[in-house]
């Protein structure tokens, strides 16, 4: 006689297969192993393809990655603490709006409450984070539930909870299931015109976070309106920051474009400029301060042009700017890296890590570059290592990840996970002995200096080429500027990991600004006028 449990988590998986879902990651348990089993026989039919892994937490970040990557993912656990550790993952993908599907094999849901052993409460588990949520009691048909959840996860992460009864392993006579779902109609959506939304008469910048629309940021290259790109978004690759910091006062209006997050300089712009037009196709928009004139999925027409004038003052302080950030070359500082790295290879998509490392390239990098990535949407340090080779793994392509000490240490696991066979990774570490991006905000005051290494720096007690080493990892300490250059150079083949020292610093953008502000003193009398 066919396994019940089998029997439904086959049709659980062809469903999810007929829905379009097709990578799975599946973390090892007694009571998701009908899903096992019906992943293998789906893969027997070249039907998925499968990442295992041991560390939920990491799986489920290396779904986040997939996701990133246009691939819709499924993770999938066993009851317990197992389903738990998808949480920061599924935080992350709700944030970002990525569809993710959170599969979590549950206890019949008797066994609740009563002291069995690996069983909590899993309907709810992780609160008001899925987009849409379902939990299946043993014996029940699961096709129509999934449906409608991978429907709703075009929003989103969505949570299945599905209950298996013993027997969990097969007894040879399950069938295949032909499942058929709806076809549905996507609708199409029209987008306002600028000049409908854009006040052409005034002083305007582009502001283009995470996600940032590409259409919006180069029609406004187009009409010479002053773009502000973080790394992640089109259009980067100035040291917009630094213009910013001493522009600031004479914008009057903003269009938004993605998600902003890495300066504080943006986030007092978008406060207090008069006019802001938030250009998102998101649940929710960016617009913290909720003042926007304008919020619309996307443009259409030209933009109109910036006035000559104000697209001349930007350029300036910006071509000064990056005389100053020139200086910077050659410097084993976290800028100087930063720089290094973002000039080197640009056909090699880079993965950065929160904190001050994705802020440096926001400050330093020079020249637009395509293929930027960072988990922006809750901007935390864990399950870097495991997104960015998630990412590396849909795209089929090597990728470089950046990071800074502490955020390698918190996703250490991910080095001995093997998702693939093979996969080129290069892991780079800016090692400047903890956490230092508090150090550039009010808790880096002298009087809090001894305070700080306990309670803000952490540092972490780990060799990371000796961890990357213990994973059967290729890895290196890296001290001078032309052996930094060589590896950069280099092909990124098979996984390996480059230790880079770097001193701690105490303010990114405030030294560049300083010398951007002396530079444009010293090039031109008219820029007194721009800098007073
Ligand atoms: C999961 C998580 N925990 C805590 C934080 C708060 N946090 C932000 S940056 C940071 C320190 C990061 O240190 P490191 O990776 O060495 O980067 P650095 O600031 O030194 O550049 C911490 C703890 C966070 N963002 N995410
Ligand atoms: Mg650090």
């Amino acid at each position: 006689m066919p396994s019940e449990s089998v029997t439904r988590a086959r049709e659980a998986i062809a469903t999810l297969i007929a829905m379009g879902i097709t990578d799975y990651v599946y973390c090892p348990g007694s009571r998701d192993a009908p899903l096992a089993y019906a992943l293998a026989e789906a893969e027997k039919r070249s039907l998925v393809r499968v990442y295992p892994f041991a560390d939920e937490r990491s799986g489920a970040f290396f779904a986040v990655g997939l996701s990133r990557a246009g691939i819709v993912p499924a993770v999938i656990t066993t009851s317990g603490t197992a389903a738990a550790e998808l949480h920061p993952a599924l935080e992350e993908a709700k944030d970002q709006e990525l569809p993710l599907v959170a599969v979590t094999a549950d206890r019949p849901f008797e066994l609740i409450g009563v002291g069995a052993s690996q069983t909590t409460t899993q309907h709810g588990l992780y609160g008001p984070t899925p987009v849409a949520e379902v939990s299946v009691p043993a014996g029940a048909a699961v096709k129509e539930a999934i449906i409608r959840l991978v429907r709703a996860a075009k929003r989103g992460p969505v949570h299945l909870n599905i209950a298996f009864a013993d027997p969990l392993i097969p007894q040879g006579d399950e069938i295949w299931p032909e499942v058929r779902v709806p076809l549905f109609d996507e609708g199409e959506t029209t987008f306002p015109r600028w000049n409908d939304v854009v006040d052409g008469n005034l002083d305007t910048v582009v502001v283009a976070g995470d996600g940032a629309d590409s259409e919006v940021v180069s029609h406004a290259r187009i009409a010479g309106i002053p773009i502000v790109a973080e790394p992640t978004a089109p259009g980067n690759g100035g040291h917009a920051p630094v213009v910013l910091q001493l522009l600031i006062d004479r914008v009057q209006q903003v269009i938004v474009t993605g998600k902003p997050t890495l300066s504080r300089g943006v986030q007092s712009l978008l406060a207090q400029v008069p006019r802001k037009v938030v250009v998102s196709s998101l649940r929710i928009w960016p617009d913290p301060a909720g003042h926007a004139q304008a919020v619309v999925p996307g443009l259409r027409g030209t933009a109109p042009s910036a006035r000559a004038q104000w697209s001349a003052v930007w350029e300036t302080i910006a071509s000064e700017a990056e005389v100053a950030a020139a200086a910077l070359d050659g410097d084993m500082t976290l800028l100087g890296v930063a720089r290094q790295i973002w000039r080197s290879q640009p056909e090699v998509p880079l993965w950065l890590g929160a904190s001050n490392a994705v802020r440096a390239f926001d400050i330093a990098g020079w020249g637009e570059r395509n293929n930027v990535h960072s988990n922006r949407g809750l901007a935390g340090i864990d399950g870097t290592i495991s997104t960015a080779i998630g990412f590396g793994a849909a795209r089929q392509q090597p990728i470089r990840a950046v990071m800074g000490d502490l955020t390698f240490a918190y996703d250490m696991n991910a080095l001995g996970a093997r998702p693939l066979p093979e996969q080129d990774i290069q892991v780079i570490v800016l090692d400047d002995g903890g956490g230092s991006i508090f150090a550039s905000l009010e808790h880096g005051k002298p009087q809090f200096t001894e305070l700080y290494e306990r309670y803000f720096a952490v540092k972490q007690s780990v060799d990371p080429v000796g961890v990357a080493l213990a994973c059967g990892w290729g890895a290196q300490r890296v001290e001078t500027h032309n052996d930094l250059q060589d590896i950069l150079e280099a092909p990124v083949r098979g996984r390996n990991l480059v230790h880079v020292p770097v001193p701690r610093e105490s303010s990114l953008i405030t030294d560049l600004s300083h010398r951007t502000q002396i530079a444009l003193r010293k090039s031109s009398e008219n820029c007194r006028t721009i800098v007073p």
